[in-house]
């Protein structure tokens, strides 16, 4: 399976940070975990170093104030590459994506440059979200597809898996969104590298612990620029598109 990097962005997430870094242990003994922490003022940060510390295989990198999702993330990878990790994988902190379901999602990675974890795919499922949200989430999708052309259904979520291959071609000093159109943006990038992705179901299970980080900002941020991509031409040219596989079922 190669060695694979799980990297844990986190704000505010001091009741989530231990069972999620223990699941993911637990469903791939073998990986290791990245937790990036924007200087939570509600000590993640420290609880972080504590696990680190008891256990080898987890790592923390301290950002110094919050800069977004996309910004540690970019910063992940750049340190997952630089040591040599053939699978690095995006997962939220707050519980809302299942460790238990990583195995497949890397299995899937022996055949795809790039692995999205699907909410809107037959087989996928989303638990506990209120109507709005539910709402929210499928017209973004929707309109950022239909905008830009992208043949995948979830394009906004963010538990994936990327080999480092793919990371290497997908420009990734291109990519400047900062909330979750980051997502949108780092699709954008894999689909115009014409890299191979593919989609999975999941089931997405809203958080029980702290708080959102969505807001008006961050979907403001998403309007705007899934817009502007969809008008000066950032959009995907489906001849040029590389094909993806039809979805399967987890599990
Ligand atoms: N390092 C870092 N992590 C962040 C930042 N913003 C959000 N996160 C983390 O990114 C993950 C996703 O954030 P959430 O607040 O759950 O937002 P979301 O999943 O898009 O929205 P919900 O579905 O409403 O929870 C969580 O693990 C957050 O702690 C940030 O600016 N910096
Ligand atoms: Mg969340």
């Amino acid at each position: 399976m190669g060695n694979t990097l799980v990297i844990i962005p986190t704000y505010n997430e001091r009741e989530n940070i231990e069972p999620i870094v223990t699941r993911v242990l637990a469903s791939v003994p073998a990986a290791d975990v990245l937790i990036v922490d924007d200087s939570s003022p509600d000590g993640t940060g420290e609880l972080a170093d504590a696990l680190a510390a008891a256990r080898p295989n987890v790592h923390v990198l301290h950002r110094r104030t919050k800069a977004g999702l996309g910004a540690a993330y970019l910063e992940a990878f750049t340190w997952g590459l630089s040591r040599g990790y053939d699978r690095l994988v995006q997962l939220d902190a707050d519980g809302s994506h299942l460790p238990e379901q990583l195995p497949d999602l890397l299995a899937a990675a022996d055949t795809a440059d790039v692995v999205l974890g699907s909410r809107w795919v037959p087989g996928g499922e989303v638990r506990n979200w209120p109507r709005h949200r539910l709402a929210l989430s499928r017209g973004g999708s929707g309109y950022s597809r239909m905008l830009l052309n992208l043949p995948q259904r979830d394009v906004t979520g963010g538990y994936r898996v990327y080999t480092a291959g793919a990371l290497e071609r997908m420009q990734l000093s291109r990519v400047e969104s900062l909330g979750y159109c980051f997502q949108i943006d780092m699709l954008l990038h894999a689909v115009r590298a014409r890299l191979r992705v593919i989609e999975l179901p999941i089931t997405f299970v809203e958080r029980v612990h702290g708080r959102s980080k969505m807001s008006g900002g961050i979907v403001f941020e998403a309007m705007v620029r899934v817009t502007l991509w969809g008008l000066t031409g950032k959009r995907i040219r489906r001849s040029a598109a590389p094909a993806s596989t039809a979805p399967s079922r987890l599990g």
